[in-house]
């Protein structure tokens, strides 16, 4: 079999593409496949995608900050404005991707489907690039729709590929920044007897990507609430009219949460360990805050809540200054029973274990009888049903 599969490489080479290859190419006279529109969308997904990545990194920085990191407790709506630019922009991708795969895609048809090994590398990224991305999209939109057909982990693979997905782009648009800088610059000006000229086709992509973000950020911008057709939770509708993410009953914590047995436990490296009743927990000082709960799904809502000061509960346990706190459901399993709390959140006289919202007592649905509530923090963290803070020396 001497030299079989190169021989019959660059037969089929010289020979060009085979007819039904020749057959479609025929079929793409489009102007809509050209580098002009291409360079367009590539230009606003690669702003949608930069928005998303550097929020998402935002969020997964604060739910697992490294040691060299400490993530500001104010201003306390940080966290609500990046978690929603991350799921707006993600959304607003979703028309944007789909027309920039259906404007390039005659370049699968090209012949020979590469040249060197420089474009097949080349050809490899851009592979790994619409791989990515649709991925992301996938992954974060079934995510919001709390659907989660896949078997891995969400938040680690979609964090995983979000690097995939950034080295993919950075190479694709150092490798067509020559063609699409000359495509931006030239202006696109079409026959008008065409059907669709190219910028009716952008506007029209444009179009319905804004009109998606727009029915999207009604779930937390209030002002646009009335028209949040894609919003998965409304501020206001709910019990108390904040929204329920993880349900008493989905937790398994409906009759814990009412045993009158309950305490709030303080230990670890404390001086005294506490053990405090729900009377017990009321009747010491009560301080009020308004501050939103901001979903890692994008949604928020910010709610009038009245609790005891973490920080006045370290202190009656005589805990040191600088101590961070674990804090635990009495949930018995799910990955959010436990959340960590650092400075300078821990010290921060906003931090409550709420007893209250709305001026009612906590409904079971909000962690009955006392859940965490602190300023600019992912709702991953604010943990409900609470049963004890660890302190850790
Ligand atoms: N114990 C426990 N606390 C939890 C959760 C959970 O699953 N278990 N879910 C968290 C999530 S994902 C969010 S967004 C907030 C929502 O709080 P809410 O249901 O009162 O709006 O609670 C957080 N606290
Ligand atoms: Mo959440």
């Amino acid at each position: 079999m001497h030299g079989g599969a190169g021989t019959y490489l660059t037969r089929v080479l010289r020979q060009g593409p085979p007819a039904w290859v020749r057959g479609l190419r025929g079929r793409f006279r489009s102007r809509l496949h050209d580098p002009g529109v291409a360079a367009r969308l590539g230009f606003a997904l690669a702003v949608a995608f930069g928005a998303c990545f550097l929020t998402g990194l935002v969020s997964h920085f604060m739910q697992h900050p490294p040691a060299w990191l400490s993530w500001p407790s104010r201003p306390v709506w940080l966290y609500r404005v990046t978690q929603a630019v991350h799921v707006v922009t993600g959304v607003a991708a979703v028309p944007l991707l789909l027309a920039k795969l259906w404007t390039v895609y005659p370049a699968l048809f090209s012949w020979p489907p590469f040249r060197s090994v420089a474009t097949l590398v080349e050809r490899a990224f851009v592979l790994l690039l619409v791989a990515a991305a649709s991925f992301q999209v996938a992954t974060g939109v079934a995510n919001i729709a709390e659907w989660y057909p896949f078997r891995f982990n969400f938040t680690t693979t979609h964090y995983a590929v979000a690097w995939l997905l950034v080295g993919a782009v950075v190479v694709h648009a150092a490798h067509k920044w020559t063609i699409a800088r000359a495509a931006l610059r030239t202006p696109m000006r079409d026959p008008t007897d065409v059907s669709l000229s190219r910028r009716q086709f952008l506007g029209t992509v444009g179009a319905a990507s804004g009109l998606l973000a727009l029915v999207t950020v009604g779930q937390t911008v209030p002002a646009l609430r009335p028209i949040g057709l894609l919003a998965t939770h409304l501020d206001g509708v709910g019990p108390q009219g904040v929204p329920v993410r993880k349900t008493a009953v989905s937790a398994g914590v409906r009759d814990l949460a009412h045993d009158p047995a309950y305490r709030l436990r303080v230990t670890g490296a404390v001086e005294r360990e506490l053990a405090l009743s729900l009377a017990e927990l009321r009747a010491l000082p009560q301080v009020s805050a308004r501050l939103p709960i901001t979903c890692v799904e994008g949604w928020s809502a910010e709610a009038a809540w009245s609790g005891v000061r973490l920080c006045d509960l370290l202190d009656r346990a005589g805990a040191g200054p600088g101590v961070s706190v674990r804090v635990v459901s009495m949930q018995h399993s799910g990955q959010y029973r436990v959340s960590y709390v650092d400075p300078p959140h821990v010290r921060d006289p906003l931090t409550l274990l709420a007893l209250r919202v709305a001026g009612e007592p906590l409904a079971v649905d909000h962690g009955f009888p006392c859940r965490l509530i602190a300023p600019n923090r992912p709702g991953v963290l604010q943990t409900k049903w609470v049963e004890s803070v660890e302190v850790m020396g």
